[in-house]
């Protein structure tokens, strides 16, 4: 078994190992075809769990806000809908995605590229909770705890993270009550999470138990040892923090049942997808025909609602008959840009290397989407 590191070793070969198979069933992404959603909806959203779901009584559940200030507080649910609401909407990534496609693989959730989502989060915002609160001058961080236990890199722990003072009382940080106007679903999080638009996953804190300001940098699991870029045992590494951009496609046409590759008709053909960053806004998004030899722009969707949404994205495919792989690729604002190959690291963080998308084009192919049988 694993030394007390933050990996748990790598897979030696390209079948999933059982502990794999096991976290993709409880963790699963959303369904590429669910990027014509605007807001995914609940049930296609990704989810990662590290342990295990917790049950709460959204009735005597209270959130406990003390550390390095002024005055604690004690909220209950009711409390924290009295408060200041706002909605925004915000694209989710884990920082896994696209871990599947490095290799060797580290031995975690085996993300493909579907570990990703947008929801119309609702709650009140966290700045004026602490301002209330009074943040002590020697704050550094806030540390936020979430309820579920479990046992990583041989340390028990909850599920815990940080973010630097400036970070933790942003305008856009929320602590989440509703998702598409629903109460938090059990595995989203209820009652309470965390939301940090523009960061990967593991920022928003789920089953948020405790707020809790801090003199020095939190030294927890998650935050020191998890989520970091590391090149080899003796690297420290890079923190993860914001999402780096990703465009996603739509696969067109229809799948074959077990490899799931594409088979689409000849002619026109609509391809379409979803592109994000927690850098800076969407500035482009390319498509290529040939694996990434040649490219050609995508037409942008107006922006988005909120300027932490995914951006929508469409291109007109002539598609003549032969195999073709279909690549895209986002750039943002900050001009940042997929790279074509993933940057291999311990924990398989951060790969997002374009998608490729195999696709068959035949004569007798599939009739376009949503057409009706000829009578
Ligand atoms: N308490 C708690 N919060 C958590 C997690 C967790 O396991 N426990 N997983 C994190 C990770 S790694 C990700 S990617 C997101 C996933 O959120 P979702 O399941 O709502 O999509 O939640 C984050 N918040
Ligand atoms: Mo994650």
């Amino acid at each position: 078994m694993a030394d007390a590191d933050i990996t748990s070793g790598f897979a030696s070969s390209d079948e999933l190992t059982p502990e794999e198979l096991q976290l993709a069933t409880r963790n699963h992404g959303m369904p590429l075809e669910a990027l014509r959603y605007g807001i995914t909806p609940i049930g296609l959203h990704y989810l990662l769990i590290h342990y295990d779901i917790p049950v709460v009584d959204g009735d005597t559940w209270t959130l406990e806000v003390g550390g390095r200030v002024e005055r604690p507080l004690s909220l209950s649910l009711v409390d924290l809908h009295q408060r200041p609401q706002r909605t925004l909407l915000a694209t989710m990534e884990c920082a896994g995605n696209g871990r599947a496609g490095l290799a060797p693989r580290a031995l975690s959730q085996p993300w493909l590229l579907e570990a990703v989502g947008t929801g119309a989060w609702t709650g009140t915002p966290l700045g004026p909770l602490l301002a209330e609160a009074g943040l002590h001058r020697d704050a550094v961080e806030v540390v936020f705890r979430g309820l579920d236990r479990g046992i990583e890199g041989g340390i028990e722990q909850e599920f815990a993270r940080s973010l630097p003072v400036e970070e933790a009382i942003g305008d856009d940080v929320l602590l989440a009550y509703e998702l598409n106007g629903q109460p938090l679903p059990p595995q989203h999080g209820f009652p309470l999470r965390l939301l940090v638009p523009g960061w990967y996953g593991m920022t928003n804190v789920k089953w948020l138990t405790t707020v809790t300001a801090v003199a020095e940098p939190f030294a927890g699991f998650q935050q020191a040892r998890g989520y970091h870029l590391r090149r080899d045992e003796a690297d420290r590494g890079t923190p993860l923090s914001r999402m780096l951009p990703r465009a996603l496609m739509v696969p067109p046409g229809i799948p074959d049942f077990l490899s799931r590759r594409r088979a689409v008709g000849v002619g026109p053909c609509r391809l379409e997808g979803r592109a994000w960053s927690g850098h800076a806004p969407i500035s482009a998004v390319d498509v290529s025909t040939d694996g990434g030899s040649s490219w050609a722009p995508a037409e942008l969707d107006p922006s988005p609602p909120s300027r932490w949404a995914w951006r929508g994205w469409h291109w007109g495919w002539e598609a003549s008959p032969g195999e073709f792989e279909l690549c895209c690729r986002a750039r943002d604002e900050a001009g940042n840009q997929q790279p074509l190959d993933g940057v291999w690291n311990m924990g398989g963080y951060g790969n997002n290397s374009v998608q490729r998308v195999a696709v068959t084009v035949q004569d007798t192919g599939p009739r376009p989407q949503g057409r009706p049988e000829r009578a």
